[in-house]
């Protein structure tokens, strides 16, 4: 039998199975549609970007660690990279860049400096590669985040320099959005925190809510940009306090009508971010995600498909919130190829949608409703062993990537023609 026949095959019964329950797996091919992975463009290089001369990663506690070999040294590399990477994925995506991987040709441009005109090849490169574009300001690798205070900045020239790089990403993000015809989301988060018990928090987050206001007073059309905060409860050298906690940006984003972004590696480790989804949405427009692995602090792993993830996605599609969750990622793994990091990370967030449009949702509710809930907690086992990977396996073949574990030949055969050569 060829491959092909088996996976058609294997499809053909799986169909039938989940057709017992009520759940049509033709119905579920079509909306995977719907679930739009904005890819991070920082898992190529570490978070390193393109500036003059080379920036290293600090501030705020994000930390790649690892020397694995290949990393994407110039804007050439990364596109090659993300190409390779989106062959190897089935579905639709958006590309994720940060404000430091502009296309300065070498010459040193500052962050209260960079125009729409760095960023217009990416722009280029989405629009050929049929992609939306998403953007970030990058307030961190830089000697005017050393102090480990930004945007919420007790020192002036400091915070209106931040102040300065967001209004222009912003303004980027708009016309990103324009010339591409989707929106873009413009993410920001700061470092900002202190490692020792500080007096005056307070004093930070008037600052902090002051310089978001003054660099968000051009209020772009929805069409062309949206506006999302990050919090964080704590960073590594900044234990005692994040001026941009969650209960910070809940209220901004409430009361200035923003998207709130919630990664997944910024709550403490008992909190989960599925449960948060339904929450916020009662009262905010749209969550943005940043989905990654925290594994005992917000160590940005290569996602997989746990417990936490499927959380995340069961809640998205339970309740119909594809439209209203722009699902980005954040991992950033230095340690193994990268390559293969980001298509594992990647198919594992798109699976956790996957199998949660394979849930009998209805007839679940009704058990929960009839206070059957031995029953409930026995389906919800038994869909585990149900054949979730055959219809995966088939999603992938519709959509001409490798099938099951054959893209870890593709990486390998990528890392010897092009990876190893970089060093
Ligand atoms: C840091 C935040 C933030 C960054 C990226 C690079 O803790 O998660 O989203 O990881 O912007
Ligand atoms: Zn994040």
């Amino acid at each position: 039998m060829s491959k092909r026949e088996f996976v058609e095959k294997a499809y053909a019964l799986a169909k039938e199975q989940y057709a017992e329950l009520g759940v049509d797996t033709e119905q579920v091919l079509r909306e995977m549609e719907k679930v739009v992975v904005s890819l991070h463009c920082w898992q190529t290089d570490d978070v390193g970007g393109f500036e003059t001369p080379d920036a290293e990663l600090s501030g705020g506690g994000i930390q790649a660690t690892g020397n694995y070999p290949g990393k994407a040294r110039s804007i050439a590399e990364m596109r090659n990279d993300l190409e390779k990477v989106l062959s190897l994925l089935p579905g639709k995506h958006r590309l994720n860049l940060h404000a430091i991987y502009g296309d300065f040709q070498g010459e040193k441009v500052d962050r209260n400096q960079i125009e729409v005109k760095h960023y217009q090849s990416w722009i280029d490169w989405c629009k050929e590669n049929n992609l939306g574009m998403d953007f970030n300001a990058s307030c961190f690798s830089h000697p005017k985040a050393d102090s480990g205070y930004t945007l919420s900045s007790k020192d002036e020239s400091v915070r209106s320099f931040w102040v300065e790089h967001l209004k222009r990403c912003r303004e980027i993000s708009a016309e990103a959005g324009k010339q591409l015809g989707t929106p873009c989301v413009h993410n920001t988060w700061i470092p900002d925190g202190s490692k020792d018990t500080p007096v005056d928090r307070n004093g930070y987050r008037e600052i902090l809510k002051k310089s978001l206001d003054e660099a968000m007073t051009v209020d772009y059309p929805k069409e062309h940009m949206k506006d999302a905060v990050e919090s964080k409860l704590f960073g590594i050298g900044a234990e005692s306090m994040t001026v941009g906690s969650h209960d910070f940006y809940l209220g901004y984003a409430l009361s200035r009508n923003k998207m709130i972004c919630l990664d997944n590696g910024h709550f403490h480790p008992t909190e989960q971010v599925g449960d948060k989804i339904s929450a916020c949405l009662q009262f905010i427009d749209e969550v943005l995600l940043h989905v990654t692995r925290p594994i005992r602090w917000d160590s940005d792993h290569v996602v997989t498909l746990n417990e936490d993830v499927q959380l995340i996605a069961s809640e998205i599609v339970r309740n119909n919130y594809l439209d209203r969750v722009k699902i980005g990622l954040d991992f950033f793994d230095a340690s193994i190829n990268r390559i293969g990091a980001y298509v594992v990370g990647t198919r594992a967030a798109k699976k956790a949608f996957m199998y949660a449009m394979l849930e009998p949702t209805a007839k679940l509710v009704e058990m929960e409703e009839a206070g059957q809930n031995f029953e409930r907690m026995a389906m919800l086992e038994e869909l585990k062993g149900k054949p979730f990977g055959a219809v995966w396996d088939y999603y992938c073949l519709q959509n001409n990537v490798p099938v099951g574990e054959d893209f870890i030949e593709v990486i390998q055969q990528y890392e010897k023609d092009v990876l190893l050569k970089r060093n």
